[in-house]
Order: structure tokens, then sequence, then C-alpha cells
């Protein structure tokens, strides 16, 4: 059995920059160059900001959050699958931490990475892991956070699914404090994660989850599947109940839409469904 990782000191280095195409992407360069573990790349900005499948990540300069953590494994398999997770988690907890619970502003989570704040995505989670050779892996946890990201100037085909912080809240933020709240609640969490397993973080995600109790249509790699978001399972896979009575779950590549309202990604990601 591999052995758990003692606890981390996530971010207690940070290399920021003003622009960099996918903090991501820096972190694996930051790895190849021997940076160590819970190292932490922050940039103003990104060309090529990556969201999942493929998918582009919006990231202008002077407003948001772009963070990436490498983490040097080997890890058990339950904790890499339980890192988008914890960062929703982690990120969620932050921002509580920063804004207090009195601003009335309460972060939801929609199945399998998104932040939602009144339906609209303030934030997003791509988590990369690459073979490092033998048994060791890299992984990166990438955090998108809208901080004081203004309506107007969010592209149109955004401003409709996506807010930031500062719209919610009515003021803008201090970033580096957030960035602060969200490297020391994900360095807790990934010490309790390595320590406990992934059950007490499921049920703190699945407590802010809009997605599980909804009737969701997904696109699947054998066609599209409507059912009832019943559970997320401890591998991090999404039940899915029909009215048939049988159920499948589905992985994180899953891209689905809440019905009847809710922030209607487009369904173009595909996944695997494991029917039962
Ligand atoms: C995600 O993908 O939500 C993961 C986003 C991860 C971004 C971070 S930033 C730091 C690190 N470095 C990177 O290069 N990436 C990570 P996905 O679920 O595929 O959502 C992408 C979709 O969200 C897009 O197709 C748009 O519809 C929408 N979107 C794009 N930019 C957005 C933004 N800034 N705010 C809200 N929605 C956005």
């Amino acid at each position: 059995m591999t052995p758990l990782p003692a606890m981390r000191r996530i971010g207690e280095r940070i290399d920021r920059f003003p622009i960099v195409e996918s903090t991501n992407g820096s972190a694996f360069e930051a790895a190849a160059a021997g940076a160590p573990d819970g190292t932490a790349i922050v940039a103003d900005a990104q060309r090529a900001g990556r969201g999942r499948l493929g998918r582009d990540w919006n990231s202008p300069a002077g407003c948001n959050l772009y963070l990436s953590i490498l983490l040097r494994g080997p890890f058990p398999q339950t904790v890499v699958t339980a890192l988008p997770f914890l960062a929703a988690v982690a990120t969620r907890d932050a921002i509580r931490d920063v804004i207090g619970e009195a601003a009335g502003v309460i972060v939801h989570i929609k199945w399998p990475n998104d932040l939602i704040i009144n339906d609209r995505k303030v934030g997003g989670i791509l988590v990369e892991a690459r073979s490092a050779g033998g048994e060791s892996l890299l992984a990166v946890v990438g955090i998108g956070l809208n901080v004081n990201w203004p309506s107007h100037a969010m592209p149109d085909e955004l401003k409709a699914t996506a807010t930031s912080l500062e719209q919610e809240l009515g003021r803008s933020l201090d970033r580096s404090g957030l960035l602060t709240a969200v490297l020391h609640r994900f360095d807790h969490g990934f010490g309790r994660l390595c320590k406990e397993g992934a059950m007490w973080l499921i049920d703190e995600w699945s407590r802010s989850c809009r997605t599980l109790g909804q009737t969701v249509d997904i696109e699947t790699s054998s066609g599209p599947l409507t059912g009832l978001a019943e559970a997320v399972e401890p591998g991090g896979l999404l039940r899915l109940r029909h009215t048939d009575g049988s159920s499948s779950r589905l992985s994180v590549e899953a891209t689905l839409r809440l019905r009847p309202s809710g922030p209607h990604s487009p369904i173009t990601g595909v996944t695997r469904a494991l029917r039962d």
C-alpha cells in the first residue's frame, strides 16, 4: 500500500506572474524545474486559461484569481480522485472566511466542479495529473475564481451564466486575502484527506451541492441520459437514478444541465456512464 504523505505546506512557496498561458501549464513547468511539493503558481492574467475537455477559461487581467497548486505524489488513488472535491470545498470555505456569513452570499457547488452563486458560475476547478516516472505522480489543482470582475467587462457569451464575488456582494475584495484563505483551507483539507480519507469531504461537498436531488440531463458516450442525481460516491462518481429504477454512475468528465433552471453550460462534454 502507498504510504500516506505527511502534512504538507501548501503555498509555502508562491510564484507570481503578471501573465502566463495557463497557471496549470506553468505549474507543470515549475515541477520539471524542481519546484517543491505544495508550490502555488498565481497569475494576474492567462492567455490560454484552460477549462475541462478543451474548453477555455476566460482570464482577464487585474480582477480575478488564477491559481494552481502543485502536488508531488505518489498518492493513494482516493486522494487523487478527491482533489477536485477538495478544491471546491476549500474555495467555498475560503470565500466564507473572507466575506463572512453575514454577507448573505451563499456559494453552491454544481457537480462536478463549478462554484456557483445565485445560479451563476463564479469559479471553476481543473485538476490535471501526469506520471513523473515510476510510481511518482504530479497533480496540479487549478482554481479560477471571479473576484472583482464587473458585468460590463464580461464577454457577451458569459453575461447570463457567470458572475463575480464583487457583483454578488456589491463591493470589491482583496485578491491576496482570498489567495491566502484558499491556500490555508486547501492545506488543512489536504492534510485531513490524507489522514482520514474522503468520506468527510464528500459529506461537506454534498452539503453545498445544487445537483443532488435534481433531475439532470447528461450527454454520455452512449447517448443522452436523464435521471435523478442521487448521490456522489467516495470515488467521485455521480449516481443517477432513472425512471425505470435502474441507475448509472457518471465520471467527472460529464457536463450536465440542471432542470428547469440553473447555470446552463452547453452540453458538449462526453462522459463515461457505467450502467448498474
Ligand atoms: C472549469 O472548466 O470550470 C475549470 C476552470 C479552471 C480554471 C483555472 S484558472 C487557474 C487554472 N489554470 C488554468 O488554465 N485553468 C485553471 P469547465 O467546467 O469546462 O468550464 C468551462 C466553461 O465555463 C466555458 O466553456 C465557459 O462556458 C465558462 N467560463 C469560461 N470562463 C469563465 C469564467 N471566467 N467564469 C465563469 N464561467 C466561465
